[in-house]
């Protein structure tokens, strides 16, 4: 049986075994950081629904400039855990050897591209990514994310211009979480979302990502759009951001939580009911695929933090191919 005349049972099954893996490393990671273990975090739960269906409409050749929400998406598209595990512990299998804060990636083999810190200055780099593309003649398109607050900056209305005046194929997605940190979406912009690329000529949609056939069906219209018009479109997916915006934030200052991870508003409770009316998940394979990701991750966290820090010596070497007199001196110092 294909479901939107599109994905199969097993697609599905594996969609909701990504979210389920990613939200229990998120939690796991969450009380990494709070055990001194990692450095920080900027949870994703509450974001996984839209980001497990992005995964299911990403063909090889497209290419992804993400936020640092993002981690079901680079968890969908087979980036191994034990790299994630490595950034986050910043050990000496890291990329980048610990020096990029947690969840600021870069994994090139997997189509991710370095996550920049500021808010929406990806967006400028995701139009020359699909501008590079096209120069290169090479098929796919660019998936550009972020968050509502991102549409409040200039980079954002910069990169809406020259994607729509060059024709450029990518699909921006507004992860509308309902918060920029402390600030509710109505207090940081008045346009609804999907409306603010109108101006540039770019049409938008907007749908409830807390549930997995309408964001499903809204991404499928985006990237059908994309990938037939050869040109942009801007998508909003309203979820909710379930924990705090990173292990420095405080959400009780300001906000009641309105959904509860593990209540039924849970998007992950809710997809999972889905498919158990659907008849494609039992609560025997819904149990084992919980316990599953809860041993799997334990396992390989323990493996992972017997990996050495980074060298000292990395310090100056990473940087410095011929060390000059005051890095020599300042390595007599410190190492
Ligand atoms: C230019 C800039 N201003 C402020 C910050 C501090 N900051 C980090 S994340 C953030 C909120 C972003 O909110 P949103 O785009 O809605 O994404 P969310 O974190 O909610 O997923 C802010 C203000 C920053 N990183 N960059």
């Amino acid at each position: 049986m294909k479901f939107l005349n599109r994905f199969d049972e097993n697609e599905l099954l594996n969609a909701y075994r990504v979210a389920v893996y990613s939200r229990t490393l998120d939690n796991r990671i969450m009380n990494a950081q709070r055990q001194g273990i990692v450095g920080f975090h900027t949870p994703s739960a509450g974001h996984e629904i839209p980001q497990v269906a992005m995964g299911m409409l990403l063909e090889k050749d497209d290419i992804v400039i993400n936020y640092y929400r993002d981690l079901t998406l680079l968890l969908f598209r087979g980036v191994p855990v034990e790299s994630l595990l490595d950034h986050f512990l910043a050990n000496s299998k890291d990329s980048s050897h610990g020096r990029n804060m947690p969840d600021h990636y870069n994994y090139r083999e997997y189509g991710f591209y370095s996550v920049q810190s500021p808010v929406a200055m990806h967006l400028p780099f995701a139009v020359g990514a699909a501008y590079a593309k096209i120069m290169k003649k090479e098929e796919g398109i660019v998936l550009a994310n972020t968050g509502d607050g991102g549409t409040s900056t200039g980079d954002f209305h910069a990169a809406l211009n020259f994607a729509s005046v060059w024709k450029m194929p990518i699909v921006f997605v507004i992860e509308n979480n309902g918060y920029a940190i402390s600030l509710p979406t109505s207090e940081q912009t008045k346009a609804p979302i999907e409306k603010k690329g109108e101006a540039y000529g770019i049409p938008g949609i907007s749908f409830d990502g807390n549930d997995i056939f309408s964001a499903l069906e809204g991404f499928m219209k985006a990237f059908e759009y994309v990938r037939t018009q050869k040109s942009p479109i801007l998508v909003e997916a309203r979820i909710y951001r379930i924990g705090p915006h990173s292990t420095s934030d405080d959400p009780k200052k300001y906000r009641k939580d309105e959904i509860v991870q593990g209540s039924s508003d849970d998007p992950i409770v809710r997809f999972r009911d889905k498919l158990k009316s659907l008849g494609i998940l039992t609560d025997e394979l819904d149990n084992e695929i919980r316990k599953w990701a809860v041993d799997d991750i334990e396992k390989k966290l323990e493996d992972r933090m017997k990996i050495p820090p980074p060298p000292k010596e990395t310090i100056i070497s990473d940087v410095y191919e011929n060390p000059t007199w005051i890095q020599e001196e300042e390595r007599r110092e410190w190492l």
